[in-house]
């Protein structure tokens, strides 16, 4: 069996246990707020789940076990290398043991006391359901706890840090700072896509002669500039202070497309597209705005295959999805075109209107997409490491620290 192998069970194995530990903690919250199934009241449940005793402990001791058991999956899964707490390696490992040593004791004293109990032909059903499955769960409750050993992958951003704050300073409607920028995805699986040798950009659809230029060759085109701006992504985080350069998108459309290219003038519309296919469709309003840029790089650094190489639309003014990563194609389109993500993309998705979604009002989104950040950044940037990427460039851009 190979290391990695190896690694990988181990972080099965955590995430076993805390599944177990999590489900345990949640039947306990649901003892803690009233709930008395498997029994019918405090005293049928205290004999089928506690012993023989006539009432059930309090809901302030229930909800005590219930965080304590919480606490024990996010231990074991920290302890796979699944997740990462800002605490010491050691620190993980000693308290993991411990836990063990518990749940361990837990289970091998229950099987004594219980198989005594039944032996002596006690009535009190928990004594039974104890030493046939109370007992063992603890018992490979200690078992897999103590298999859960994983490294997690190096030079991840921990994940204390990828939970949006309030700020400071004022910031758009519903959004929170995060301090790192992290590499983000509506499907956080995909890899970086293959750069090619001589990058391009095609420009295309409603015009009379479609166009394809080199990306190295933009900045001989029309002249490079640098912007300062934050960036908003529809799950309300946003970080501060990028520092893009490249091209103004609304110079690149007068001095390169509208001569070369000559749209339809009726044209009120573009589609962007990444070298990965992901695209959006963005009002031509919004892109000749002059905050828009075609950008190369970020944080004085070529952009990296996290945030983008070779190119990459920039639009501040809107959500992360109309910022294009990875820019190879930008097609022109008089009709509004049809959007791959449907209500999911706001024709628009002005942050400061925050237009998050086509359909569905931006405050009833708020926390269920903040409550997806850290595990789409953390799976983002792992795919992103596991990827071949063959950027130019490879590793983080420098961010914005
Ligand atoms: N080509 C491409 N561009 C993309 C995406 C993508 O998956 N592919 N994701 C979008 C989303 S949802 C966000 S929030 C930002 C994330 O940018 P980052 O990875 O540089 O943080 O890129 C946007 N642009
Ligand atoms: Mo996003």
């Amino acid at each position: 069996m190979s290391a990695s192998s190896i690694g990988g069970a181990g972080r099965s194995a955590a995430g076993a246990a805390a599944l177990l530990f999590l489900a345990a903690a949640g039947i306990h919250l649901y003892w803690a707020t009233g709930g008395r199934w498997p029994g019918t009241d405090d005293a049928s449940l205290a004999r089928r789940v506690v012993g023989d005793t006539t009432s059930f402990p309090s809901p302030a001791a229930t909800a005590v076990v219930a965080c304590a058991l919480a606490a024990a999956a996010v231990l074991v899964l920290a302890r796979g290398g699944v997740l990462r707490l800002p605490l010491p390696r050691r620190a993980v490992a000693i308290a993991t043991g411990v836990l063990v040593a518990a749940v361990a004791v837990r289970g091998l004293l229950g099987v004594v006391t219980s198989a005594v109990a039944v032996a002596r032909g006690t009535q009190v059903p928990y004594f039974r359901l104890d030493l046939i499955a109370y007992s063992p769960l603890c018992l490979l409750l200690a078992v897999l706890t103590k298999a859960a050993r994983g490294k997690q992958p190096g030079g991840g951003i921990p994940w204390t840090q990828l939970w949006p704050r309030r700020s400071g300073t004022s910031l758009p409607p519903g959004q929170g700072e995060l301090r790192v920028f992290p590499r983000f995805s509506d499907d956080p699986r995909r890899r970086p896509p293959v750069v090619p040798e001589r990058p391009t950009l095609t420009v295309t659809g409603a015009v009379r002669r479609p166009l394809v230029v080199d990306v190295d060759e933009l900045g001989d085109l029309v002249p490079q500039t640098t912007l300062t701006a934050d960036f908003h992504c529809v799950t309300t985080w946003t970080v501060r202070d990028l520092a893009w350069r490249g091209v103004r998108f609304a110079e690149f459309w007068e001095r390169v497309v509208l001569p070369r290219c000559e749209p339809d003038p009726d044209a009120r519309y573009l589609v962007v597209r990444g070298l990965d296919g992901v695209q959006a469709v963005v009002d031509l309003r919004d892109a000749l705005e002059s905050d828009v840029l075609l950008a190369d790089r970020l944080g004085g650094a070529p952009l990296g295959p996290v945030h983008g190489a070779p190119l990459r639309f920039v639009a501040p003014r809107q959500y992360g999805y109309k910022n294009i990563k990875h820019l190879e194609r930008i097609e022109v389109w008089r009709e509004a075109p049809r959007s791959t993500f449907g209500a999911k993309e706001h024709p628009r998705a002005r942050v400061a209107l925050e237009e998050r979604h086509a359909t569905v009002p931006a405050w009833a989104l708020r926390w269920l997409y903040r409550s997806l950040v850290p595990v789409t950044a953390r799976l983002a940037e792992r795919s992103a490491a596991t990827g071949k990427a063959t950027g130019k460039t490879t590793g983080k851009a420098t961010g914005n620290e």
